[in-house]
């Protein structure tokens, strides 16, 4: 019979040894002639599946809505400031990159971690919001520095909207809203953020969908997929970031003695 030489690396997701590449099994020319979009090539090479429509259309809708929050957040900053030291755009597009974690846009697999957890166990949203003040652990996609109860965040609802109109269920998202509610009731800044509104809604698109078993959700939520949407969508505006210093000759940034208490 046939003995394969032992190989080194695994690989489940494309193939480029024929007559053209492959996408989890679907070749190239299959994509670009149906029309796939974005959403669909994520779906294909992150889920190894074809999704539904209206799941690959969320996705796109979550790349879109996360590509930029203009210039003063973290990421944007700290790639503005990279590239006006002079360093290409990799370097500028990592360095924003790299302030991407629990506080700024990487929130959304810990929200979906939590969120799912304490839904699946019954807790009441004050159970939960009081179980994790208890544990010193702050609610992963809830809070923001500028939005508030009375100033919400358009992202959201705009997710929402399409969610509620598409999913055949939303029951992660309207808890995460019921615990929003808990939260405002608390402090007008404790509103659900675009992190946890995408990581509860995303829970609702695996579990309402069909498309995945109950073992293959609990991987996706355990390996952590949902924080690579906002990586993948904020490399779009990070980049733009770096073309704009560049366009703008911005000289080298120097942060002023005035905006620094100087204390002992
Ligand atoms: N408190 C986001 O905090 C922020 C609490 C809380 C319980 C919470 C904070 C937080 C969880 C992580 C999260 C994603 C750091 C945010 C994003 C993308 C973005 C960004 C942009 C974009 C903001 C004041 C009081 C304190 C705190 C309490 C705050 N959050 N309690 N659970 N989650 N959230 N991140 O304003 O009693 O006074 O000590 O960590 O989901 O990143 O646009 O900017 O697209 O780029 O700095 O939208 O909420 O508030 O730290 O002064 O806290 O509220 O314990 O209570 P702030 P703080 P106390 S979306």
């Amino acid at each position: 019979g046939k003995v394969r030489a032992p190989t080194h690396i695994i690989s489940t997701i494309s193939d480029d040894r024929g007559e053209e590449p492959c996408y989890a099994g679907v070749p190239m020319s299959s994509i670009v002639e149906q029309g796939y979009g974005i959403g669909d090539v994520i779906s294909l090479l992150w889920f190894k599946r074809s999704l539904p429509g209206y799941c690959t259309q969320f996705i796109e809708i979550c790349i879109m809505l996360c590509a930029d929050h203009g210039p003063c957040v973290s990421g944007a900053h700290n790639t503005m400031v990279t590239a006006r030291a002079g360093k290409d755009l990799v370097s500028s597009l990592v360095s924003g990159l790299l302030t991407i974690g629990p506080r700024f846009g990487g929130a959304i697999d810990d929200a979906a971690r939590y969120f799912k957890d304490a839904y699946d166990r019954g807790l009441s949203p004050y159970e939960f919001v009081e179980g994790m003040k208890k544990k010193g652990i702050r609610v992963p996609g809830i809070g923001h520095r500028i939005k508030r109860g009375d100033n919400r965040d358009k992202r959201v609802e705009l997710l929402q909207k399409f969610a509620r109109t598409h999913f055949p269920s939303v029951k992660y998202m309207e808890y995460a809203v019921q615990v929003e509610n808990y939260t405002l009731s608390k402090a007008n800044n404790l509103v659900l953020n675009v992190d946890g509104a995408i990581g509860s809604l995303f829970l609702d698109l695996l579990a309402g969908s069909g498309m995945f078993s109950k073992q293959e959700i609990d991987e996706i939520v355990e390996i952590g997929y949902l924080n690579g949407l906002f990586v993948l969508a904020r490399s779009i505006g990070l980049i733009g970031h770096t073309f704009d210093q560049k366009r703008l000759k911005q000289p080298l940034y120097r942060h002023p003695w005035e905006d620094v208490l100087y204390t002992k």
